[in-house]
């Protein structure tokens, strides 16, 4: 089986939750540090458009969005599993919770210019322009509001009682003994506040969620070696996309399979990804596109927070 690439950046939380869960798996991979704002050609040369962070590689496949990716390395690593309490709504529930709410008020709170050093050591005052322009456009349209900081912490400050109150009777993790799913979304949404100092006080009066994200922390990324984007790309080049078996067509509304189509999040970062579409379960969209660069390539979107239409 090829190795797993991750596209990733230090300072990016959705990308800690997935070091977190290679860290709780102990996987070896391959890490390639993109920038953080675009252009990103070489994500772009894999993924066709999407440039969110992170962007997992198996091979030819290329696999968009956190919650996607973490079923991906559940299927490539089984154990320990991800889903010792099921899969179920409750753990479903926690991490888009975490992720549609938490994520947006903590990275307010916490990336701050007192702060910003701590994400991103070599930032310069250009660099914090361009990266304020860059989210700027990418949130243009988007349905994810950032409010004021006052109104970010007042909103995180509501709801650290109630997280505190998962590991009551001395529970270690959101639901039980050993972390699961919902524990990687919870925890990579608070991460920005737990790093940044000063901030990090908020946690203070509440030594249960403290010492949850030094144990979660504690998970370490497992083992990484670093590669150049180029040399992924070769990787691709090199590799067939995996066999899906069969391919299903629901609730697609006139669309069919082998029709050009575009996959792109529902939420912010609208950009399109161009392809044959392959299959769209209720789980997940897998389109095929070919790049000069990396060959021909599987990309994969889960189905929920994606849209799939018609290519004009
Ligand atoms: N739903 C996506 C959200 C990913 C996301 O918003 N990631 C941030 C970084 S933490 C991002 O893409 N920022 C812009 C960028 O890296 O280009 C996921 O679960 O992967």
């Amino acid at each position: 089986m090829p190795d797993i690439v991750l596209h990733h950046y230090p300072a990016s939380p959705y990308a800690e939750k997935i070091r977190a869960i290679l860290g709780f798996k102990n996987l070896k991979w391959k890490s390639v540090i993109i920038p953080p704002v675009m252009p990103k050609p070489d994500v772009v040369a894999l993924t066709g458009g999407y440039r969110r962070t992170p962007v997992l590689q198996i091979g030819a496949d290329v696999y968009c969005d956190s919650g996607l990716i973490a079923r991906a390395i559940e299927g490539h690593a089984p154990s320990p599993t991800l889903f010792a309490y099921g899969d179920t709504l409750a753990m479903e529930a926690i991490t888009s919770f975490a992720e549609a709410v938490l994520f947006n008020t903590a990275v307010p709170i916490a990336f701050t210019p007192a702060t910003v050093k701590v994400f991103f050591p070599d930032a310069t005052p250009e660099f914090l322009d361009t990266f304020r322009a860059d989210r700027v456009a990418m949130r243009k349209g988007g349905t994810a509001r950032r409010g004021p900081v006052n109104e970010c912490r007042a909103t995180v400050l509501h709801f650290l009682p109630k997280i505190e109150s998962q590991f009551r009777d001395g529970r270690p993790f959101v639901l039980g003994a050993t972390p699961c799913l919902a524990d990687f979304g919870l925890y990579h949404t608070l991460w920005p506040v737990w790093r940044a100092p000063g901030v990090k006080a908020m946690l203070n009066p509440f030594p249960k969620t403290y010492l949850y994200m030094d144990r979660m922390a504690a998970l370490g990324h497992g083992r990484p070696t670093e590669i150049t984007s180029g040399k992924a790309l070769e990787i691709a080049k090199a590799s067939r996309p995996a066999d899906l078996g069969y391919g299903l067509a629901i609730e697609l509304e006139g669309i069919k399979l082998g029709d050009t189509v575009e996959v792109l999040p529902v939420d912010y970062a609208f950009d399109p990804v161009k392809g044959e579409l392959l299959t769209a379960s209720a789980d997940e969209i897998v389109v095929r596109r070919t790049d000069p660069r990396a060959g021909t390539l599987q990309v994969h979107f889960p189905r929920f927070g994606y849209e799939v239409r018609k290519a004009a």
